[in-house]
C-alpha cells in the first residue's frame, strides 16, 4: 500500500542515484489538453473543478495517461488558502483570478481567520485522499501553497498584477500592516502543507511565482523569510518515510544560496540561471528541479529534444536533479510536444547516470 513503483521523483530530491533523471511539468493537467477541457466544462466553473474530488482527480490523473511522467502533482490552485480566509474568489470569463473582498486595510488583515484545513479546505484534503487512492502507488503525489508573498500580492491587488502597485505601496507605507498579513498567511500554509502531507501528499512545493519582482533586500524580508519559517514548521517525515520540500522563486536565481540555506530539500529555477551555474552555487546542499523555458513546446520535437539535451549537459552526471519547465505549460501547445520532452529526459538522461 505504502510501496512506491516510481520513486524516481522523491529520489533526485533527496540527491540519491535514479536509472534516469525524473520529469514532471509546472501545470501538467490544464487547458492544453482537450480532456482537461472536457472534465473543467463539466464540472461548470473552476472553484467546482476544484472542489469536486473525483473531477479533480481524473484530471491529475489525465497527463500521467498520456505521458509516463514520474510525478503527479494536486489538482488545486494557490489561491483556496486566501478564499477559505473569506475573500471570495472568482474567476471572470477569459480573465485571470479575482476576489471579492480584497484586502485594503490593517483592519481587514487584523480579521482575517487562519483557515482550518480540515473544515475550509476539507475540500482539498478529501481530493488528495481519493487521488492518492487512484494513484495505486504508480508514482508520488505532490503537495502544495504559494509562498505568503505571492499569496498576499493576489489578496492585496484584488487579482493578478503586472506592476504590484498596492502591494509595494503597503510594504513601503505600511511595512508592519504586510508583516501581519504574511505572518497569518505563513501560519496558514504550515498547517495547510502539514493536512496534506497526512492526507497523502508525498512532497510538497511552495510557488513563489512573484518573489521575482523585489530588490534582495526586500525579497529576504517579505519572501524568504516566511518560507524559511515554512520549512521549519513542516512535518518533513510521514509513516516513516522523509517528505522532500521544494522551493520555488521565479526570477530567483541570485538568491539560490540563501534559498538552500532554509533547510529546504531542492529548489525549482526558471530558465534565466543556467543550471550548472545554479548546481555549482548550491554544491551538494539542495537538488535543483528545472528548467527550460516553456515556449520551448512550441518548437518542433527535434529542437525540443536538444534543449533536454542541453540541460542534461549543463547540469552534469550524477544525482540530484529533477528535469521540469521553468514555469508552468502554456496553453496552446500541442500534447504531442509535452510528450516529445518527456520521452526525451528518459530516453538522454540514462547516460548521465551510470
Ligand atoms: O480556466 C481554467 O481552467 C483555470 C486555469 C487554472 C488551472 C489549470 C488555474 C487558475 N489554476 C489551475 C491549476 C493550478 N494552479 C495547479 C494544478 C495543476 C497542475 O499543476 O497540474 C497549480 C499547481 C497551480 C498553481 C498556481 N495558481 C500558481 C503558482 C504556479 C505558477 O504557475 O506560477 C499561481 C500563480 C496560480 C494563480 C492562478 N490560478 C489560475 C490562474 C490562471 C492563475 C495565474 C494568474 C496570474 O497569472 O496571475
Amino acid at each position: 500500500m505504502n510501496e512506491l513503483k516510481n520513486d524516481r521523483y522523491l529520489r533526485a530530491l533527496m540527491r540519491q542515484p535514479v536509472d534516469v533523471t525524473p520529469v514532471w511539468m509546472m501545470r501538467q493537467a490544464g487547458r492544453y489538453l482537450p480532456e482537461y477541457k472536457a472534465t473543467r466544462a463539466q464540472a461548470g466553473d473552476f472553484m467546482s473543478l476544484c472542489r469536486n474530488a473525483e473531477l479533480a482527480c481524473e484530471v491529475t490523473l489525465q497527463p500521467l495517461r498520456r505521458f509516463p511522467l514520474d510525478a503527479a502533482i494536486l489538482f488545486s490552485d494557490i489561491l483556496t488558502v486566501p478564499d477559505a480566509m473569506g475573500l471570495g474568489l472568482y474567476f471572470e470569463q477569459g480573465e485571470g483570478p479575482r476576489f471579492e473582498r480584497p484586502v485594503t486595510s490593517a483592519e481587514d488583515v487584523r480579521k482575517l481567520p487562519i483557515p482550518d484545513p480540515e473544515q475550509e479546505l476539507g475540500y482539498v484534503m478529501n481530493a488528495v485522499r481519493t487521488i492518492r487512492r487512484e494513484l495505486k502507488g504508480e508514482v508520488p503525489l505532490i503537495g502544495f501553497s504559494g509562498s505568503p508573498w505571492t499569496l498576499a500580492t493576489y489578496m492585496v491587488e484584488g487579482g493578478s498584477s503586472k506592476v504590484f502597485t498596492r502591494i509595494k505601496k503597503m510594504m513601503y507605507a505600511e511595512p508592519q500592516t504586510l508583516h501581519l498579513l504574511l505572518e497569518k498567511l505563513a501560519a496558514s500554509v504550515v498547517l495547510y502543507l502539514n493536512a496534506q502531507i497526512r492526507a497523502g501528499a508525498q512532497a510538497v512545493m511552495i510557488f513563489d511565482t512573484w518573489g521575482g519582482v523585489l530588490t534582495g533586500n526586500d525579497y529576504r524580508e517579505f519572501s524568504l523569510h516566511y518560507m524559511h519559517s515554512i520549512v521549519d514548521g513542516l512535518q518533513r517525515e510521514h509513516q516513516g518515510r522523509r517528505v522532500p520540500v521544494t522551493l520555488f522563486t521565479k526570477g530567483g536565481g541570485q538568491w539560490l544560496e540563501a534559498m538552500a540555506a532554509t533547510g529546504c530539500d531542492a529548489l525549482g529555477i526558471d530558465w534565466s540561471t543556467d543550471i550548472g551555474e545554479a548546481r555549482r552555487r548550491v554544491g551538494d546542499k539542495v537538488a535543483l528541479q528545472g528548467n527550460m523555458d516553456p515556449s520551448v513546446l512550441y518548437a518542433a520535437p527535434g529542437r525540443i529534444e536538444q534543449e533536454v539535451a542541453a540541460i542534461l549537459e549543463r547540469y552534469g552526471q550524477g544525482e540530484g536533479h529533477v528535469l521540469n519547465l521553468g514555469h508552468g505549460i502554456h496553453q496552446d501547445v500541442p500534447p504531442e510536444h509535452a510528450g516529445a520532452f518527456v520521452e526525451a529526459a528518459h530516453r538522454l538522461s540514462r547516460s548521465y547516470h551510470l
